[in-house]
């Protein structure tokens, strides 16, 4: 069994103490950050997603396990975001009013950091008014990124970016959205600029968008 299978499997049993030097084991076998994260830190959520959804775990297994990955990425971070890159561009990324689902708004995060995006990271449940004023305050930020993970709260995007024009920010700013329930069709119809359905695309999104 490879280090990044056996990592996979201690993230999903929620482990915690074993995850750490799991991930350290992956590398000294030789393995890539990025894989070690797709394949042993981000696979094993994808699958207490589906055992979740069956009523085969509950949320406590899920948060432990959460805490699990981001132990392991907080590892595999400084290994993906090199210090002497090019800054691309400027972007305010949250998960919305409502949603603690923050999981996918980090990966998204953590690979636009690397790619060379500086970023600000209003964290999950932002509410509006948070999001309004922070781009008012920052002449700098180009992009706004929104994520949601409930259906209940994917339409907190609406009303941001609704927000943003009663404030005259609207045009200030290229908005993209993700998650889960999003689609390009929801993105569209909220006016949102672009959307991605994970985060390697929400990389060469935040390019487009600025090109
Ligand atoms: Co929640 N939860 N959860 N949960 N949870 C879902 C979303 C759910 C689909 C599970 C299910 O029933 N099958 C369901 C939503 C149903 C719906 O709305 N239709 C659900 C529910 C119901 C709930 C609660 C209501 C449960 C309860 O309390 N009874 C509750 C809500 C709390 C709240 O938010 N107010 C809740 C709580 C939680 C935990 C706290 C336990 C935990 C979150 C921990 C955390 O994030 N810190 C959790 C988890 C882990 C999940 C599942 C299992 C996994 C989500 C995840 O992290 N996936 C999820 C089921 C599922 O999705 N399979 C579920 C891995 C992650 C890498 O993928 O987030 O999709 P994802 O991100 C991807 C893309 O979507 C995209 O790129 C990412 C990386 O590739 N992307 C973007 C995301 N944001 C983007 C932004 C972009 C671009 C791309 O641009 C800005």
């Amino acid at each position: 069994m490879s280090k990044i299978t056996e990592l996979a499997a201690i993230v999903e049993e929620g482990l915690i103490d074993q995850v750490v030097p799991a991930v350290q084991a992956a590398l000294d076998e030789g393995h890539a950050p990025l894989d070690i994260l797709n394949e042993g830190l981000v696979e094993p959520i994808n699958v207490l997603g589906e055992k979740f959804r069956d009523g085969e775990i509950y949320v406590p297994e899920l948060l432990i396990s959460s805490k699990g990955m981001k132990m392991g990425v907080e590892v595999i971070k400084p290994l993906l975001v090199s210090g002497d890159i090019k800054v691309l561009g400027k972007c305010l990324f949250c998960t919305v009013e409502g949603d603690m689902h923050d999981i996918g708004k980090n990966l998204v995060t953590l690979l636009c950091e690397s790619a060379g995006f500086e970023i600000v990271d209003l964290g999950m449940d932002a509410p509006v008014d948070e999001i309004v004023e922070a781009i008012e305050e920052d002449d700098s930020i180009q992009i706004l990124g929104m994520s949601a993970m409930l259906t209940t709260t994917m339409y907190a995007m609406q009303e941001t970016i609704e927000a943003l024009e009663e404030a005259g920010l609207r045009d200030k700013v290229k908005v993209m959205v993700g998650g889960a329930p999003v689609n390009q069709d929801f993105a569209d119809k909220i006016g949102a600029d672009g959307f991605s359905p994970n985060a390697p695309a929400a990389v060469e999104l935040a390019k487009k968008l600025l090109a």
